[in-house]
């Protein structure tokens, strides 16, 4: 197989990569490692920024994002009993953000490019990316139960923290990993109760933090910090409502509505970034170039913005022959991703119960939290962050 982009990876970046390149006329070919069914129904992101929004409708890809997605003005920060509510319009002037999950764009991206998209293998296995150096990169993958190659000028490498794009990049010393591990997870259940709330709920407790969140007017999504290491088998679903209530109870009146769980997953927490995204003829773009901590709720839209600017990046090769956005296609997103990693960590570290934290670190969260909550100058930082910050900050 000949193409001109190669692309790893069928999640959101690989997906959104192929739809851009093929309205800009560029040949692409996606291969994903697993089965269609499974590509659409990991449960993750659900929190989308307005620059993420704009992308999917100028792809044509959000017929039905307008239609079920939950614009949401705000969100509440809940510690000492006591609830506040930031309102974005007003801190930014006006912007929002969108709920709609993750799975629902993968259905949206993967349905329109089987109808008139390039092509896009299921269970197609990425093995390696060879020659990344020269001008005749090589993706080697097994499909159909045979090894194949993938002849492509460039490779984007879109295939999450686990993929083998980052693996051609050599340790040479302009290269380098940087990592941040945090000593808890998060427990998240879907359950099939309408939210208890209209606007996400961060809940700073000293028993741990827990989100509130949300997936359409009927299915809630909840979030607890548990240890690191916590095994399912230990949260039957009494223990996860009780934990859930425990931590969002105020002093006014609210209180969390139960009811059936349907999915429970746990998820360790880590920062990482590789630097740069780019060796030869090989980018990276999301989760394979960095991850986030999910307090921020910026994974997902990091990794769209990367392909925003990777696409515009190859569009300028295609029609003017230039390889200058692709010469700063690392720089310009890694200024990006490491604002989005210092938010997220600001909000994890602000919002979680340290394991061995004593009195002096709670203090501070309240400290932080209080001055959020009474500056409207802080309020706005944070409601610039969570929004989304511009393309190029
Ligand atoms: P993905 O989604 O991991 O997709 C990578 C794809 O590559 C495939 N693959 C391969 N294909 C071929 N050959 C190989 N060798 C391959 N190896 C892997 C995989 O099967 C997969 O289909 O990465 P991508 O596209 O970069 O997208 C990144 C996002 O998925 C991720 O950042 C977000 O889910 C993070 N995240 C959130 N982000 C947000 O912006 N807002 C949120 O509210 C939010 N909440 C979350 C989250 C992530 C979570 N978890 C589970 C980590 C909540 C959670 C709990
Ligand atoms: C989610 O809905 O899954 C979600 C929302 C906001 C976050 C993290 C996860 O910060």
């Amino acid at each position: 197989m000949r193409t001109t982009v190669g692309i790893i990876g069928g999640g959101p970046a690989g997906l959104l990569l192929a739809r851009l390149l093929h309205r800009a006329g560029i040949a692409c070919v996606v291969l994903e490692s697993r089965t269609r069914a499974h590509a659409e129904g990991r449960q993750r992101a659900g929190m989308l920024e307005q620059g993420t929004v704009d992308a999917l409708r100028a792809t044509g890809a959000a017929d039905r994002l307008d239609a079920e997605g939950l614009v949401h003005h705000g969100i509440e920060l809940r510690f000492d009993g006591e609830r506040h509510r930031l309102d974005f319009p007003a801190l930014t002037g006006g912007r929002t953000v969108t709920i709609y999950a993750q799975t629902e764009i993968v259905k949206d991206l993967v349905a329109l490019q089987l109808a008139d998209g390039p092509p896009l293998l299921f269970e197609a296995e990425a093995l390696a990316v060879e020659r990344p150096q020269s001008e005749t990169p090589v993706v080697r993958f097994r499909h159909e139960g045979r090894e194949r190659t993938l002849h492509c000028a460039w490779v984007a490498g879109c295939d999450g923290s686990h993929g083998v794009a980052r693996n051609a990049f050599p340790d040479a010393a302009d290269g380098r990993t940087y990592a941040h591990d945090y000593p808890y997870s998060w427990l998240g259940v879907t359950a099939e109760v309408p939210p208890s709330c209209d606007e996400l709920i961060y809940a700073r407790h000293a028993r741990g933090f827990a989100l509130h969140s949300m997936r359409s007017p009927h299915v809630s999504r909840l979030y607890l910090q548990v240890p690191r290491g916590t095994s399912l088998r230990d949260w039957p679903d009494e223990r996860i409502w009780d934990e859930l209530a425990a931590r969002f109870a105020v002093d006014a009146d609210w209180s969390l509505r139960r009811g059936p769980i349907t999915a429970r997953s746990v998820t360790r927490m880590r920062s990482v970034v590789h630097e740069p995204m780019r060796h030869g003829r090989l980018v990276l773009a999301g989760d394979a170039a960095h991850i986030v901590p999910p307090t921020g709720a910026k994974g997902l839209n990091l990794a769209v913005s990367d392909v925003r600017i990777l696409a515009r990046a190859f569009a300028e090769l295609h029609d003017r022959g230039s390889t200058r956005l692709l010469d700063g296609y690392s720089d310009l997103c890694l200024r990006r991703v490491w604002q989005a990693t210092r938010f997220s960590y600001d909000m994890t570290r602000m919002l979680h119960a340290q394991p061995d934290g004593d009195a002096f670190d709670h203090r501070m969260q309240l400290a932080r939290l209080r001055r959020i909550t009474a500056s409207r100058h802080a309020a706005a930082e944070l409601a610039a962050n969570y929004t989304g910050l511009p393309l190029s900050p």
